[in-house]
């Protein structure tokens, strides 16, 4: 049995992590059975000591990525079979262009911007017992404070952070324009990555002036309701 460790929804999502959501995505998408322990106590069991890993008989692997990989190699799946060799291409790009500066700035909208990581810190910290639940948000905190600096984030006002938002939302709604999944009728990895990330601002029930801003791109919005409805509801 292959079970998907995770954190669990948050603000009406059904996975927080966006690197968790994408992997649940991937297996939905590849139609592989498996099951789902949501809870940050299985950090601690994470080979590397984040959220996604994956377990799979006698096997642990840790790293959206590697997991996918693994998946692919040991079930045989490839959800990029009907690209041509351009569009792997474009698909590996706009992955990684996924999981980099947009997770960041979700991390960002998320943890640095002060009404959010209030609430943020009121939906985590909701079952936790006392004193955890009053010192993890400040250690997490400060881990992706230190994050933001190291990658440079705060050299960027507030305005500036939205606008490289806006930049990196509107290149992947022209991307999308208006195709059903982003490259064409049927969805492809690039899906499971994209739907892990921008499910987060589009569908998200918290109202930060980041998710307003996501929420003005229509087509991404409807992009994110469509594939709920085939791979969640
Ligand atoms: N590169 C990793 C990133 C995973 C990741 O950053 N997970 C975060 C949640 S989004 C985590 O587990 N953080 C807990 C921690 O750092 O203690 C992947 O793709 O799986």
């Amino acid at each position: 049995m292959i079970t998907l460790y995770g954190f669990g929804g948050l603000f009406g999502s059904e996975e927080g992590s966006p690197f968790v959501a994408k992997v649940m995505t991937f297996l939905k998408i590849a139609d592989v059975e498996f099951e789902m322990k949501r809870g940050a106590k299985y950090l601690k069991h994470a080979p590397k000591g984040k959220l996604p890993y994956l377990t799979d008989g006698a096997n642990s692997i840790g790293e959206s990525d590697i997991i996918i990989d693994y998946i692919c190699q040991q079930y045989h799946i490839d959800l990029e079979q009907h690209l041509t060799v351009e569009q792997r291409g474009q698909s590996y790009l706009l992955r990684k262009a996924i999981d980099g500066q947009l997770c960041d700035l979700l991390v960002y909208s998320r943890w640095i911007d002060e009404p959010s990581f209030q609430a943020m810190k009121q939906q985590l910290t909701r079952k936790m017992p006392i004193p955890i639940k009053y010192i993890a948000p400040i250690v997490v905190r400060k881990k992706v404070h230190k994050r933001m600096a190291n990658i440079g984030l705060f050299d960027f006002s507030s305005e500036q952070i939205h606008e490289l938002l806006d930049k990196n939302l509107s290149a992947l709604s022209q991307v999308l324009s208006d195709k059903t999944y982003f490259f064409g009728e049927q969805p492809s990895l690039l899906d499971a990555v994209a739907y892990g990330t921008l499910s987060q601002f589009m569908l998200s029930e918290l109202d930060n002036s980041y998710n307003q801003r996501a929420k003005l791109h229509t087509n991404l919005v409807q992009y994110c309701q469509r594939m709920r409805l085939q791979y969640y509801v």
